[in-house]
């Protein structure tokens, strides 16, 4: 079951610059992490209790990020949705015809992630998002 929109990832050139753009933007903030399973640097910002931001900078040229910059630029590059199990999640989802990029969850900064091709989310790379237990 899809919980909640978990975050919304934007990929940036620059990733100073744009956290202290969206500073401004949004009024809070960033929290700065890396994410070297991914290959990006992350600003996070939270928005209330429910829904982050997350701005992403390659940190380096065989991150995905850096070959979608290349190819389109600045920019949405994926929705989280949140799910409290994420590989039954996943088996749903193929099950339902949607052409999954990971099999089975794995470790992310958010918790467990996993990936669904744009192809076949009308262009739109989602990522499902169980989140590591607090304190755990
Ligand atoms: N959103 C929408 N479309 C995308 C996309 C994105 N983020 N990334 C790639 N595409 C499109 C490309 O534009 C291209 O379309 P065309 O064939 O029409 O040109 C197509 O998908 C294939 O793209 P590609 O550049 O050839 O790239 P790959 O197939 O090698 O990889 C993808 C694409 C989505 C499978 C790969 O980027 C991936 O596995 N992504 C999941 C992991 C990820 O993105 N991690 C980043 C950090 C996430 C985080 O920290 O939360």
């Amino acid at each position: 079951m899809i919980k909640r929109v978990h975050h919304i990832g934007i990929a940036v050139n620059n990733l100073k610059e744009s956290a202290a753009l969206f500073e401004k933007l949004l009024g809070i903030k960033a929290h700065i992490e890396e994410a070297p399973c991914q290959k990006v640097s992350e600003a996070i910002f939270k928005i209330g209790d429910e829904v982050e931001i997350n701005l992403l900078e390659p940190t380096g040229p065989d991150s995905s990020v850096a070959k979608f910059l290349e190819k389109r630029g600045e920019g949405l590059h994926h929705i989280a949705l949140e799910v409290d199990d994420i590989n039954n999640e996943l088996k749903v989802m193929e099950a339902n015809g949607i052409q999954l990029i990971d099999r089975e969850g794995r470790e992310g900064v958010a918790g467990q992630i996993g990936f669904l091709h744009p192809k076949s989310v009308n262009g739109v790379l989602v990522e499902l998002v169980q989140p590591r237990k607090e304190g755990g």
